[in-house]
């Protein structure tokens, strides 16, 4: 048998690989095209609202399955001010109504409940909302969100009142991150 006769043999024709190899040089380039996208997106959708000496940063949450009952709220909560605060309830368009949630390991296993007495904001605190910590629930869904939306809700804190924000929705599993992209801690909501 002559040398290099296994050849013939080759797992794969020499010319359609080459055509493979271009075709993944143009879908590279595409998906660095998306991540620009993506980029410039996230730069401009930052949202703050302020409530006296209260400031509430990007609030956003994530898509839901079309089933899905309920979804999470999440966002920065800062208080510039010398009294204690407490985000006590709210409002979102699509849900018949909110609470006030935290997630915590118990006996090893992730649960979450209701805030009775809201969420308190110490004086010169930042408080962050993100799954698999504090949320914001919205309870009893009529519509599913969807990655891209905007929806409108409220927020009602108990000395500085309410505030009308816009959720943003971001995709399914997002872990948050804001502006400074600190990631959070997964866990599912
Ligand atoms: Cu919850």
């Amino acid at each position: 048998m002559p040398a290099g006769g296994g050849l013939d043999n080759a797992p794969f024709d020499p010319i359609s690989f080459k055509d493979f190899g271009d075709d993944m040089k143009s879908n590279l380039s595409k998906f660095a095209a998306a991540a620009l996208v993506c980029l410039a997106t996230t730069a401009v959708e930052a949202a703050d609202y302020t409530l006296g000496s209260l400031k509430i940063s990007t609030p956003w949450s994530r898509a839901t399955p079309a089933a899905a009952k309920v979804a999470g709220g999440f966002m920065v909560i800062e208080n510039s001010g010398k009294e204690s605060d407490f985000l006590v309830g709210g409002s979102l368009v699509r849900s018949g109504r909110v609470e006030i949630h935290e997630m915590a390991v118990v006996n090893d296993i992730m649960k979450m409940r209701e805030l009775p007495e809201g969420l308190e904001i110490k004086p010169g605190a930042t408080i962050t909302l993100k799954p698999g910590g504090y949320h914001v629930m919205f309870m009893e869904l009529k519509e599913p969100l969807a990655e891209g939306d905007k929806v409108e809700g409220t927020l009602i804190f108990k000395k500085a009142g309410t505030v009308k924000v816009s959720y943003e929705v971001r995709p399914r599993g997002a872990k948050g991150g804001g502006h400074g992209g600190h990631g959070g801690h997964g866990g599912k909501h």
